[in-house]
């Protein structure tokens, strides 16, 4: 894996903590047009603090010593009333929970600090999806965003189909690690067909969905040390045509928008005229609400970031220059394109929005998007993938069921289904078996008739063998006879004319032969 470090310096926020709700929980108002439907919420973070039940008031002093140990920030009310009138410092709750002011230092507001410690010695991991046709500046721009160089081969033209390419980058910033894994989409919108061109896409993301929900179901899983790669962020190329969207970008936009967070850009916007540019971005946003594709929104209920969000959320899709080449500017080398007429600076906000994604996209949001995906796109494949596995949180009474009641009874049912096949199965093979043994008796009830014929016909062919040999023999019989007489008068006639009877004889014998 190329490892990279980035020169410029990067503000680090303490863990992304934020004072508001989760995302999740946000009303959809707050989210602009982003109305997906809503992801279970996420169990806090490990590590955070969580509300424990208070000891009773004035009890023994813990072990911990002093009153440190008693002090949480937040208790549960106690049931039934049954604690004392509050004391100084504790003002009952309405949400159920008594908040107490500690009288001394206990340590856990370094919370945060332990949190930002964990998380940078872990790293963090932000995997991009660049979508756009060939040679719509894809590389240029993601080498232009941080900075660096990743060599990315240009592609052809003439893929028979669209392909994903994932390359994963160690990049360093301070003390900051970020594995970062950039994901094309090589040959996009080069096919004649271009109908299912979405289709590898969707199949991707699926992919890594499924990769992490395998290794959440394990028995023995190592999430920590898992390399994610789940879809952050998609960053989706429009060609500055001055147009309209088209109907590539549509689909795939429509296709892809509950699975990740899409900020649509227009790359090498340079080629578009101001005025031209401001027509089309109000065409593409309105044609994207028109077709109901929900674009990612920076949040706005972080009041540390809303007022900054709302206005980016303005300028939607950006519309940015990419470049690998620098130019001096004044006394200053700049990332800038040179023209005939003149230079295009990539970090100028007079030229482009270059500057205002990278801020929304790595500085200030990219720890929102992470969580999007997680609590959002990878809850929502995650709750379809157990639905269709036949997982419920409720049964058909309306009653919660518990996963090992469903797995419980998904086996059973597995079972009966198995033993019904499997005696359906040998219901088969013995009316398979019988009707085979039927045809049998009936070719061997065939052949019985057949030989018998024959045999009757032997038989009849063999005594009038024996009629015809009985007939010879009475001829051969007869012929014997006559013979002897024949020989007989012979002789006598030899005895009476001996001369004339040797002629006689032997005109005889002639006459025989
Ligand atoms: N005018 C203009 N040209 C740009 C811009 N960004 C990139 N280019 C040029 O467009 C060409 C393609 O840029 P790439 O960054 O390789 O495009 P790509 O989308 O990565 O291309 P494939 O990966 O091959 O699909 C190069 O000649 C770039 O110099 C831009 O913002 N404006
Ligand atoms: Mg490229």
């Amino acid at each position: 894996m190329p490892r990279q470090s980035l020169p410029r310096r990067a503000t680090l926020r303490p863990g992304g903590a934020r004072a508001a709700a989760p995302r999740h929980e946000r009303p959809p108002q707050q989210r602009g047009g982003y109305c997906a439907p809503p992801a279970p919420p996420r169990p806090p973070a490990r590590g955070a603090a969580r509300p424990r039940p208070c000891p009773a008031a004035g009890s023994a002093p813990s072990p911990l010593g002093g009153g440190a140990a008693r002090a949480f920030l937040s208790l549960p009310a106690w049931p039934g009333g049954a604690m004392a009138a509050p004391r100084a410092g504790r003002q009952p709750q309405n949400d159920g929970y008594r908040t107490l002011s500690l009288s001394g230092h206990v340590g856990f507001g370094s919370l945060p600090d332990q949190l930002v410690k964990k998380s940078i010695n872990q790293g963090f991991c932000f995997n991009i999806l660049c979508i756009g046709e060939t040679g719509s500046g894809k590389t240029t721009l993601i080498n232009s965003l941080f900075n660096s160089n990743f060599d990315d081969p240009v592609s052809t033209h003439f893929l028979p189909s669209v392909r994903l390419k994932a390359q994963t980058y160690k990049l360093q910033e301070s003390n900051v690690l970020l594995n970062l894994t950039i994901v094309n989409t090589v040959g996009f919108g080069d096919q004649i067909n271009k109908g299912d061109s979405y289709q590898p896409i969707v199949d991707y993301i699926d992919a890594q969905f499924e990769a992490y929900l395998q290794e959440e179901l394990k028995i023995k899983r190592s999430l920590f040390s898992y390399h994610d790669t789940r879809i952050h962020v998609c960053l989706y190329f429009i060609s500055p045509t001055g147009h309209s969207l088209k109907t590539l970008d549509l689909l795939t936009m429509k296709s892809l928008d509950s699975k990740v967070n899409i900020i649509p850009i227009i790359g090498k916007a340079d080629s578009i005229s101001k005025t031209e540019l401001q027509k089309f971005k109000n065409k593409i946003m309105s044609e994207l609400i028109s077709n109901g594709v929900q674009i990612y929104q920076f949040p706005t209920d972080d009041e540390t970031v809303s007022k900054i969000n709302t206005i980016m959320n303005g300028h939607l899709p950006f519309a940015v220059v990419g470049s690998t080449e620098e130019v001096k500017i004044g006394n200053k080398m700049v990332r800038a394109r040179q023209y005939p007429w003149g230079i295009v600076q990539v970090e100028n906000e007079n030229h482009c929005d270059f500057v205002k994604l990278r801020e929304m996209l790595i500085c200030t949001n990219m720890e929102d998007l992470r969580e999007q995906t997680h609590a959002r796109h990878y809850e929502l494949y995650r709750r379809c993938r157990l639905e269709e596995m036949g997982f419920r949180d409720i049964g058909p009474e309306n009653k919660p069921v518990s996963l090992q009641e469903t797995y419980e009874a998904k086996r059973h049912e597995f079972y009966l289904e198995l033993q019904r096949k499997e005696e359906e199965m040998r219901h088969q093979f013995v009316q398979r078996v019988k009707e085979k043994e039927a045809m049998l008796k009936e070719a061997e009830q065939q052949i019985q008739t057949k030989f018998e014929h024959h045999m009757l016909m032997h038989q009849e062919a063999k005594l009038n063998l024996e009629k015809k040999k009985k007939v010879l023999e009475d001829e051969i019989a007869m012929f014997i006879e006559k013979k002897a007489n024949a020989k007989l008068l012979q002789s006598q006639a030899s005895v009476s004319t001996p001369v004339s009877s040797k002629r006689d004889k032997d005109r005889k014998n002639s006459s025989f032969m």
